[in-house]
């Protein structure tokens, strides 16, 4: 049977375990990335390894989320990953220099290698035809530790483009059409694989904004070929000796297909709050607009933000909009400058701010009182503006710019007229600027020995962990609806990434958009019990959202399904992650309930556990595998480590 360009990177890469789907397999990591957000702990917990270089092919840590800086926390944070990537083996990537993707694929991402980022949009190398996965910051320590990467094998899911876009519609609207289809939970326990004849008339940029936001879609990963296309982006970055061609055969199975039409494709915008509730633009039409945001790991490449500049040329941005533009990297930023587009940019009226996430995770820039803010980027859950009425639209860079210029929510086909070419066919250059002075290289490894690793005050240790317990007897703390995302569990923003490094003040905040009573009142009971609805968990995969609870005295998370990323962290945590065998049963339970979870060990190895609420009785399901319950019963991920060798 002909294989899929995923299954062949995986079977090339698998160390351990059947390509079964479902079936735990292990990977091994050719390269790993962190940010900053959640960098801190994953170094935590590779020097609780205690091992000396990292073993990975590449290893990289950026600086991108927490650069306000306001504060000496955030500095403290960039300057412990610094000294800890310098004394390791690490290359660090400098605040300023870019958004971690998209850094990524201009200078180190590599067809047919795996990589894994403790960021969930680490699929954007999907775009290069990486096997790119987002995971917590542990696995990636494992990772760089030369451990191998644990994942259900997933299934196959292929979208077929055909056809040819209009020239106002863009990769963005491909992804939000997919994600019509698919919903955010479509995608879960799969790798989304594009082929057709549309593949070839996308760019590298524009296949990474689909890639990434296949996060959005619960997907473990999304991936291209690697062609001509992307032989030719490799070749402009001075990287072609990088390149290999990658597809996959003719015969290969999928468990789903889809088709997407290109040529029909029209502008689209995800609407508050989910960044599956899609519309057509021109259903939008005329929406006043206060606040409009260019940037992120979504579209933030020289090609969107060239075509943002042809939009908004000879223009104002309308008195109503605010408008910020944050270029995705150096390289972006310096040849809008050398192209001239940075000057149209500027003329515009628009804020230009610096390479990095900024508005994308709450860092300043939250829109005002039920403010309606259009941002080219890729979750619009409530409340991570910073802002819990504002409405944010997820939108292309087209739609943006046409919508700055208007004032109002405005459709880019409308801007159709003669001058079509010139406003959205955007040439790239044969030769991006090279100039990698925002990366540092680490020490060499005769030096790294007496390196001292520099920690702030704000750096606090790992939470406490135990062992499983047997008879676990905790109250129900908090009992939620569907599709929870990790923004509602462990909020980010400027009030709370700083702390990131300090579990105890995080938990502060811990489901504040929720019920902020939550945090007093777990700490109270001791021992809680968490319940949801379906998909729990969906969106960053911040460990935080794992290790706040553990510290609250979370036991276990009981629910009808999860998102793959938080339940491995809950995992990795040591937290029992468990779903109803009744759906409906969900509705049996309330808040402030006392459970009780008996027989625990004998119920992980037999797949089942009871759970008793007064006087019911409710079955619920373990889907786990041999090695998460035995990092289970160690207490999780680290102390799982600590008595086996890192597989
Ligand atoms: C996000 O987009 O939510 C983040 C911030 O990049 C997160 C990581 C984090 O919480 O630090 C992600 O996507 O994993
Ligand atoms: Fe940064 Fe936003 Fe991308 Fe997350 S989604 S990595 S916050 S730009």
């Amino acid at each position: 049977m002909g294989k899929t360009i995923a299954e062949k990177i995986i079977q090339e890469h698998l160390v351990s375990g059947e390509m079964v789907t479902g079936e735990d397999i292990g990977l091994h990591i050719d390269q790993t990335l962190t940010q900053d957000a959640t960098g801190t702990m994953a170094y935590i917990e590779f020097e609780a390894m205690g091992i000396d270089q990292v073993k990975t092919e590449l290893s990289v840590a950026y600086i991108d989320h927490n650069t306000l800086q306001s504060g000496f926390m955030n500095a403290d944070d960039h300057r412990y990953i610094q000294s800890v990537a310098a004394k390791h083996g690490i290359r660090f990537s400098r605040p300023g220099n870019g958004i971690c993707h998209q850094v990524h694929y201009e200078r180190f991402g590599i067809p047919g290698k795996t990589l894994i980022g403790s960021d969930s949009h680490t699929p954007t190398g999907g775009g290069l035809g990486m096997l790119a996965m987002g995971a917590g910051g542990m696995d990636v320590a494992v990772a760089m530790g030369g451990g191998e990467y644990h994942i259900p094998m997933p299934r196959m899911i292929k979208v077929e483009l055909k056809g040819k876009l209009r020239p106002y519609v863009s990769g963005k609207d491909i992804i939000l059409k997919v994600l019509e289809i698919l919903s955010v939970k479509g995608g879960v326990g799969a790798i989304v694989e594009y082929g057709g004849e549309g593949v070839k008339s996308l760019s590298v940029p524009e296949r990474c904004t689909i890639t990434n936001m296949g996060a959005e879609l619960g997907a473990t990963t999304s991936i291209f070929p690697s062609d001509e296309v992307t032989r030719a982006f490799l070749k402009a970055q001075g990287r072609e000796s990088d390149y290999r061609p990658l597809a996959s055969d003719p015969d290969a199975e999928y468990a789903e297909t889809y088709t997407v039409d290109l040529s029909q494709l029209e502008p689209l915008a995800a609407c508050p709050h989910s960044p599956d509730n899609v519309k057509p633009v021109k259903e939008l039409k005329g929406m006043k607009i206060d606040q409009i945001c260019i940037g992120s790991c979504t579209n933030s490449s020289l090609a969107d933000m060239l075509k943002v500049a042809n939009i908004l040329k000879g223009h104002k941005v309308a008195d109503n909009v605010s408008l910020s533009i944050s270029p995705g990297s150096r390289q972006v930023y310096s040849m809008l400058a050398e192209t001239g587009a940075l000057t149209v940019l500027i003329d515009s009226g628009a804020r230009i701010l610096e390479c990095a996430c900024g508005p994308c995770i709450g860092m300043g820039f939250s829109p005002n009182s039920e403010g309606v803010s259009l941002r080219t980027f890729n979750r619009n859950f409530l409340g991570r503006s910073g802002t819990k009425d504002a409405k944010v639209y997820l939108v292309s860079p087209e739609t943006a710019a046409a919508s700055a210029v208007a004032g109002v929510f405005t459709d880019p086909s409308d801007l159709a007229d003669e001058k079509i070419e010139e406003t959205f066919d955007v040439t790239m250059p044969e030769h991006f600027r090279i100039n990698d002075s925002g990366i540092i290289m680490p020490l060499p490894p005769e030096k790294a020995a007496e390196a001292e690793v520099l920690k702030g005050p704000n750096i606090k240790a790992f939470p406490e962990t135990r062992p499983l317990e047997d008879n676990i007897d905790a109250q129900l703390v908090l009992k939620v609806g569907d599709n929870i995302t990790t923004d509602h569990i462990m909020p980010a923003g400027s009030r709370v990434l700083p702390y990131r490094s300090n579990i105890p003040k995080m938990s502060e905040f811990c489901f504040e958009v929720v019920d902020d009573k939550f945090p007093e009142r777990a700490r109270k009971a001791g021992k809680g019990i968490i319940v949801g609805g379906s998909n729990y968990g969906q969106g960053s995969s911040r460990e935080h959202a794992a290790l706040v609870p553990l510290y609250l005295g979370i036991r276990a998370v009981v629910v009808k399904s999860f998102a793959r990323i938080h339940k491995a962290n809950l995992v990795n945590a040591g937290i029992l992650p468990l779903t109803f065998r009744n759906p409906e049963d969900y509705n049996l339970l309330e808040q402030g309930m006392e459970l009780k979870l008996s027989n625990v060990h004998q119920g992980l190895h037999e797949n089942k556990i009871m759970l008793q609420a007064g006087d019911k009785e409710i079955p619920l399901d373990v889907d786990l595998s041999d090695r998460q319950k035995d990092m289970l019963m160690a207490g999780g991920l680290l102390d799982y480590t600590k008595k086996n060798s890192l597989n």
